[in-house]
């Protein structure tokens, strides 16, 4: 069978690999020249948002989705919802969370006492997180397209997404550390590190006998190879961390911080007039890993970097009370501090650092401009020109202000930074400005993560998406030109130029992805490519192994005993790009992608004896309804 399989597989694969690719060619040549008459459209005043048919975008959208876990795609401008990367979540379309695969990166960076945790409530790994800052590998102050990285702020992860294929490969538990939030990876000269808040701050001895002793209570700020998705060292700060972002240099990284009272309830929180902003001398931390200046916490050296500690490692700079957003512009010499409950943002320069860093400078010596600019400043996106834009969540609105007028106007100038104001409907979050958090920021759109939508949609009940609105910035004024809902909760997006993207369109075969069944294979004398007539066992552990070419499984059937625990593992062998199979086992609760020159595996016991029928569930061919195939289950003691 799978020799007839296999032939008759080449032969089809082979003619419609030829169709399919002269229709690829002629689609990509339609594309290309529709984009290049495109015309302005005339809703935007400006540049054109709107794509017709064929036509492609310029930009990537990689949008986080809050408690949802996982990663979305755009196309941008149009905004139109292209693909979602699971990650922290369980996805019924591709067995994320189920297959072999997945459970493999899923699991193996949880720390021991989580994996005891959750095996006590019979889990493997968590099912939820909230993801909230993706963002991309930088070289040399711009995105590289290698990867992107994001934090689970529910359950104290980082994991990292392979632009290649556009999966997630690593996920790692920070120690020591609870409810990992700002994130942003090293700009220069490489990423290198990615840097990670942690937000909650616990007990440094977390055994259940201390409540309230708020001088026991620690944070740490965490360092993570982003090469071998391992923490590299930490530091102990004071303060609750929230957003961080790193310069141009390579030389610093800056926590935004609020509650530096350490207080434990609301009125405690926000008691002082200042917190602060946490400024990591990189450098000097490293010399400090490196000559044994730490205390080694569960595997890591951590640093100590509280407040009044040694100075060496830490700057804390005094901000007004509890800011929040905390981004580098793309001229390098400056961070922008959003006062969320001050009305103000705080511009750092970064020259002004390495005095900071001397014995007993003044700690607000670093900050050049402190500008009014509306209520409840969160987050600030940049153009490349000079120009700042801050949401403003109270008012609900982005201001648009010139930097340098503000650092004028801070040194006794009479001049107004700000430049105009837009409406945003409602209440902003993040902001962000296409490549804006590089070197190459363009100017030309910017987008406002609204958390309230509120009557922008018709009603869907009381919960209700949030709003993200497509802003012109080409122009001088601000243009609101498109509304786009979003479901529980995107907090932010990176928005990047297509062509630093290259995603492949099929698997490579040797792919690291599913090693574990290579190595299988190889143990069983099973070609994995093509699979094996019969199913492989050992003792009670069933190995079966079948290819899929459209519109056929390699096995039509296969049989195994009750209480078995049986893996199946499935290749795609078709190559041509968008021939997605997939494996559904009817009434066992198991479904996977298996996507074109992909293996993918699935473990599950065969405890219901019967005939039961799996199919797959991509539709991928005129007789996709006939791809399918029967397990028998022999009931016990057959
Ligand atoms: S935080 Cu959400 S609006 Cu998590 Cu980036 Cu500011
Ligand atoms: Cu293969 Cu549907």
């Amino acid at each position: 069978m799978s020799e007839d399989f296999k032939k008759l597989a080449m032969t089809r694969r082979g003619m419609l690999g030829a169709t399919a690719t002269g229709a690829v060619l002629a689609t990509t040549g339609v594309g290309a020249t529709m984009l290049g008459s495109r015309k302005a459209s005339a809703q935007s005043g400006g540049q054109g948002f709107e794509l017709a048919p064929g036509e492609l975008d310029e930009y990537y959208g990689f949008w986080s989705s809050g408690q949802t876990g996982e990663m979305r795609i755009l196309g941008f401008p149009s905004m139109r919802e292209l693909v979602r990367v699971p990650v922290f979540n369980r996805c019924s379309a591709t067995g994320w969370g189920q297959t072999n695969e997945s459970l493999k990166i899923l699991t193996e960076g949880l720390l021991p006492d989580t994996k005891e945790f959750l095996a006590k409530r019979n889990m493997v790994t968590y099912d939820n997180g909230d993801l909230h800052h993706p963002h991309m590998s930088f070289t040399d102050g711009t995105y590289d397209g290698r990867y992107l990285f994001m934090n689970d702020k529910a359950n104290t992860r980082v994991a990292r997404v392979r632009c290649d294929v556009m999966k997630c490969d690593k996920i790692i538990e920070i120690p020591n550390a609870k409810a990992i939030h700002g994130l942003r990876p090293q700009r220069f000269p490489r990423t290198g590190y990615v840097f990670a808040n942690g937000e909650d701050e616990t007990p440094m001895v977390n055994d259940g006998s201390v409540l309230d002793e708020p001088e026991k209570y620690v944070n740490f700020f965490t360092a993570i190879d982003g090469d071998e998705m391992k923490v590299s060292w930490q530091v102990m700060v004071s303060g609750n961390l929230d957003n961080l972002d790193a310069d141009y240099q390579g030389k610093y990284a800056f926590s935004t911080s609020y509650n530096s009272e350490m207080g434990m309830n609301l009125a405690e929180m926000t008691a002082s007039e200042m917190d602060h902003v946490v400024v990591f001398n990189i450098k000097e931390i490293e010399k400090g890993v490196e000559s044994g200046d730490v205390e080694m916490m569960n595997g890591v050296p951590v640093i100590d970097g509280r407040k009044e500690k040694n100075k060496k490692y830490t700057r804390y700079i005094p901000i007004p009370n509890s800011p929040h957003g905390c981004n580098a512009a793309p001229d390098g010499n400056y961070i922008v501090i959003a006062g969320k409950l001050s009305p103000t943002c705080s511009v750092i320069d970064v020259r002004k650092l390495d005095a900071l860093f001397e014995e007993d400078a003044d700690p607000r010596s670093a900050i050049v401009a402190e500008p009014q600019l509306g209520l409840g400043p969160l987050h600030t996106a940049f153009d490349g020109k000079g120009f700042a834009y801050t949401t403003l969540f109270i008012d609900s609105q982005i201001v648009k202000w010139n930097i340098e007028d503000a650092i004028k106007a801070y040194d006794g100038d009479d001049i107004d930074p700000i430049v105009s104001k837009v409406d945003v409907h409602y209440q902003p979050g993040h902001n962000h400005t296409t490549m804006g958090e590089t070197k190459e920021a363009d100017g030309k759109w910017l987008l406002s993560l609204n958390k309230f939508s509120k009557d922008r949609f018709i009603n869907v009940g009381p919960l209700k998406p949030e709003n993200e609105q497509l802003i012109d910035i080409s122009t001088d004024d601000m243009k609101v030109v498109h509304d786009g809902p979003a479901f529980a909760e995107p907090h932010d997006v990176v928005l990047v130029r297509r062509d630093i993207v290259n995603p492949v369109e099929v698997w490579d075969r040797n792919d690291p992805m599913w090693e574990d069944a290579r190595k299988q294979a190889e143990e069983d004398g099973v070609d994995l490519d093509w699979g094996h007539d019969e199913p492989i066992r050992d003792g009670n552990k069933v190995r079966v192994y079948m290819s899929s070419v459209a519109p056929q499984f390699s096995l039509e059937k296969f049989t195994v005993k009750q209480g078995d625990e049986v893996t199946v593992y499935v290749t795609n062998m078709d190559d041509i790009d968008d021939l997605t199979h997939g494996f559904s086992l009817g009434n066992y609760g198991i479904a996977m992608e298996v996507a074109p020159q992909a293996t993918a595996s699935v473990t599950f016991t065969a405890d219901r004896p019967g005939v039961y029928w799996y199919y797959c569930q991509w539709f991928c061919h005129a007789l996709h309804m006939e791809m399918r195939g029967r397990m028998l289950v022999e009931p016990a003691g057959v």
